[in-house]
């Protein structure tokens, strides 16, 4: 097998299509690099005393682990000095973080969840690493908070890495999704999928069914027929995955399809949902999109909200077309 490295991808795209200016190469280079570092910090696990929690709550109100923590630090590190991005945001920081003025300045803002799947940290089940990446207005070297504020149709690359059985990192840049496995021994990525394609029809579905008592509706009743199996209005049988990892949920359905579901519920009308849009849902919608799959919240499509708050919460509807476009349409009867 002809090995290609993330590098010659990269340097290739950009030759070929002009799709990747270097500048955007260097960001994706740099964030694969610090995912290679995450990677290793998971991978050793408690000799590399790293499980646990942290005494420290994030914005969200969420006990942070110590993983959560030393993932974010990795990523701002490996991103401040290179001079690609005018600031970042985190789902573990409050506020955005400029790009300190020792440093010059680039083009490109990264949002990230450095973490995700936290619940799974500490009994070594897949978690992952979620980015998107945006660009700073025209000229604007110290971008605020507001000019973060930018629909899901403007990233100009998505991506993640899951640290699993293998590690792997899944990329967009618009031009369809390409997936590299982490290569242990040489420390390199290489490109093991390409073109990476979500069936349109599935019989896969996934959703954290404690919480059904508190769903609305539509959600109750498009569940309700997949459980009714071939003696339903479906006339099939569904079977059903939950790893509590959005980023290994999302893996499989780019792997062989399935609908991931994070629905907004009665509980807390302020809080639409579990998962953010900025740099969750964003940039799994617009992977998921460039892979044939659709995402929506219910209402319309994810990379279309017009977002207000960095930490903003949205409803997740994502996955093989035809039953994302299902649930949708019982949610606008
Ligand atoms: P996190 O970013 O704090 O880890 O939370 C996001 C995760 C998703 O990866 C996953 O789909 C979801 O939370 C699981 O939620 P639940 O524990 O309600 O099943
Ligand atoms: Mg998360």
């Amino acid at each position: 097998m002809k090995r290609i490295s993330l590098t010659q991808y990269l340097v290739e795209e950009q030759r070929s299509n002009n799709s990747i200016p270097a500048e955007l190469r260097l960001l994706i280079e740099v964030v694969a690099r610090a995912c290679k570092t995450i990677s290793h910090a998971v991978g050793k696990g408690a000799l590399g005393e790293v499980l646990g929690t942290a005494d420290t709550e994030n914005v969200q109100g969420e006990v942070q682990k110590k993983l959560d923590i030393i993932s974010n630090e990795i990523l701002l590190e490996a991103n401040e000095w290179g001079g690609h991005l005018a600031a970042m945001a985190s789902e573990e920081m409050e506020s955005i973080h400029p790009i300190p003025n020792r440093y010059p300045k680039g083009e490109y803002m990264l949002l990230f969840d450095p973490l995700d799947g936290s619940s799974n940290i500490d009994v070594n089940v897949s978690i992952g690493t979620i980015f998107s990446v945006l660009k700073a207005p025209e000229g604007m070297a110290q971008p605020t908070e507001q000019d973060f504020m930018q629909a899901g149709t403007k990233q100009v690359a998505a991506g993640y890495a899951v640290y699993g059985p293998q590690t792997m990192l899944v990329l967009t840049f618009g031009n369809g999704v390409n997936c590299f496995t982490l290569d242990r021994e040489m420390g390199s990525w290489v490109l093991t999928q390409s073109n990476m394609q979500i069936p349109p029809t599935t019989k896969e579905f996934a959703i954290n069914m404690s919480n059904a008592r508190h769903w609305h509706p539509p959600v109750q009743r498009y569940v309700n027929e997949l459980l009714a199996g071939d003696t339903g209005p479906r006339g099939t049988n569904f079977n059903m995955r939950w790893i509590a990892s959005m980023v290994a949920d999302v893996h499989r359905i780019l792997n062989r399809g399935g609908i991931f579901m994070y629905p907004a519920d009665l509980r807390d009308t302020s809080m639409p949902g579990k998962l953010r849009l900025m740099y969750e849902a964003n940039p799994m919608a617009f992977i998921v999109e460039q892979a044939g799959g659709a995402a929506t919240d219910g209402q319309q499509r994810i990379m279309d909200i017009a977002p207000h708050k960095l930490h903003q919460r949205v409803p997740v509807y994502l996955g093989s077309k035809d039953e994302v476009a299902r649930v949708t349409a019982y949610h606008q009867e």
